[in-house]
């Protein structure tokens, strides 16, 4: 191994550099003080590591200082936010020390007429989103992990979420960004301005670098006007043709107050609801659903276009059953059949994630032709015997964004000798993505050849070469 072994030394040392009592979970010079195990997991339960050292530093300098040793005594790191990735990012494959930033967590500014709000990398995304929401606006991203993902996290990953339709993606809302080079330079860039063309940018490569070029320990991010009125409508469809038709509709017909569009699969509503119960939204069972969120300022003018497209694709027959929230707590009861699909599908097991980006028009035909692979192969079925429990797809129809979710009772090399590569290969073949919003991480390092040609392989070399000469930044992980 080109890294070397952590030694008492090293964490005394480190020790030295964080000083604080809180700031170091040190599993090598004797007992673990504190418990490691939960840094050196994933979300999914799915990658452990054996990181023996966790170091949790309290501001750029000490960021700075604590990695400067580390590339100087080759001693590999992984950052991590919330830990909430999906891929296996964020937790480290063998001793590698953890950087978490949890206590850098301060906001420290937010200009109420621009918009631009300054804050550490370590904030949650709630936290930062409620501050923003007293101010009248709202962070430009949203989703399900919210509670726990970091703001620095999201960025590392270059997370969309669900108005990524609205809002757009985080390489336009990262106004500023501060970060720091595993030699300890501090790369200051925190621009609050929304312009700002002086050659390269090179705060984008770390939006999506997940931590392989270094920490983000600063943003400066563009909030947008939090809207004064937000509807939700959900609705039943007969077919993965009439969601295209319902979305085309509902661009046209709510343009500018249109904010999310999600769909989600029959299946992945009936397994939601097999754990929750309670009632339904919808009547009966409907082989597609699509959640539409409008946000504008005028709630009466919002609400009645709403109702008029309910009633255009009612009537056009392209929805079969609909429903609009009537108050936040219907809102929020309809999002979280939305927002739950993740964490309720897991509970079989676990889940094989493929989050891929498709063009529209065949975007969901990869969920059949996996499910009827794996009964093909046996592999799927309703008793303990088999391995998959069931097939779903949903995700951010909007962003032309599928979630391709597995739900199995166990990890099964069989499964996954069904799934991989023939994923991978059924989305090259339509110039998709295999990593729309998620990132590579570790589930993904063999085949990111997938989505990118040699040519941009080899500059992406390049580039880590340049900021990571020693490789410590996140190491076995995509690059
Ligand atoms: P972590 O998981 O801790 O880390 C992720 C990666 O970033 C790792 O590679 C890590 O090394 C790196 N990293 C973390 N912090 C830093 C830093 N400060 N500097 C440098 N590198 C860093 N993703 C979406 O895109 N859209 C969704 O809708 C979505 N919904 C989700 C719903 C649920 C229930 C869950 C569990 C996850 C969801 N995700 C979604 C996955 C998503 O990637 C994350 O939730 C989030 O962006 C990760 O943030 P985190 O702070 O937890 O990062
Ligand atoms: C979502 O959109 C997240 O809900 C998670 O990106 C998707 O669990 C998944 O595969
Ligand atoms: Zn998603």
């Amino acid at each position: 191994d080109r890294f070397a072994e952590l030694t008492p030394e090293h964490v005394s040392h480190l020790k030295n550099i964080l000083r604080h009592e809180s700031a170091v979970i040190d599993g090598v010079s004797g007992a673990v003080e504190g418990d490691i195990e939960p840094f050196n997991e994933d979300w999914m339960h799915k990658y452990k590591g054996q990181c023996r050292l966790v170091l949790k530093p309290g501001s750029t300098e000490e960021v700075s200082e604590v990695l400067r040793y580390c590339n100087e005594n080759l001693l590999a790191v992984v950052p991590q936010g919330g830990n909430t990735g999906l891929v296996g990012g964020s937790v480290p494959v063998f001793d590698e020390i953890v950087i978490n930033m949890s206590r850098m967590n301060s906001i420290h500014s937010f200009d109420e007429i621009s918009g631009a709000l300054v804050l550490d990398a370590g904030c949650i995304l709630e936290v930062a989103d409620h501050y923003v929401a007293e101010k009248g606006h709202i962070f430009p991203l949203d989703l399900g992990a919210k509670g726990s993902c970091h703001v620095g996290g999201n960025v590392s990953t270059n997370a969309g979420g669900l108005r990524l339709l609205r809002y757009g993606s985080l390489h336009g809302s990262v106004l500023g960004m501060e970060a720091v080079l595993p030699d300890g330079t501090i790369l200051n860039d925190m621009c609050t301005l929304r312009k700002n063309n002086t050659g390269y940018d090179l705060k984008q490569l770390f939006i999506g670098a997940e931590g392989t070029l270094g920490i983000i320990t600063k943003l400066v991010i563009q909030c947008a006007q939090r809207s004064s009125a937000v509807n939700v409508a959900l609705f039943g469809l007969e077919s993965y043709e009439k969601a295209q038709r319902a979305f085309k509709e509902a661009k046209g017909q709510l343009s500018e107050i249109l904010s999310a569009f999600e769909l989600m699969d029959g299946t992945s509503q009936r397994l939601v609801h097999q754990v929750r119960g309670g009632s339904k939204p919808l009547e009966g069972d409907h082989p597609f659903y699509c959640l539409v969120e409008t946000s504008g300022s005028n709630s009466e003018h919002d609400y009645e276009k709403l109702e008029k497209f309910l009633e255009d694709v009612m009537s056009n027959e392209v929805i079969a059953d609909g429903v609009v929230a009537q108050d936040a707590t219907q809102i929020k009861n309809l999002w979280s059949w939305r927002e739950g699909i993740t964490e309720c599908i897991g509970l079989w097991g676990g889940t094989y994630k493929y989050d891929v980006s498709i063009p529209l028009s065949e975007m969901y035909s990869i969920v059949p032709d996996v499910k009827a692979r794996l009964s093909e192969a046996g592999l799927l079925g309703e008793t303990d015997s088999y391995p998959v429990v069931d097939v779903v797809g949903y995700g951010h129809m909007g962003d032309s964004n599928l979630h391709l979710n597995i739900a199995v009772r166990r990890y099964d090399k069989e499964v996954e000798r069904v799934l991989e590569p023939y994923v991978y290969e059924w989305i090259e073949k339509r110039q998709g993505s295999i990593s729309a919003e998620h990132g590579l991480g570790l589930a993904k390092k063999n085949y990111i050849g997938y989505s990118r040609n040699d040519t941009m392989l080899r500059l992406m070399k390049q580039i880590k070469a340049l900021y990571d000469p020693s490789g410590i930044m996140n190491p076995y992980k995509y690059i």
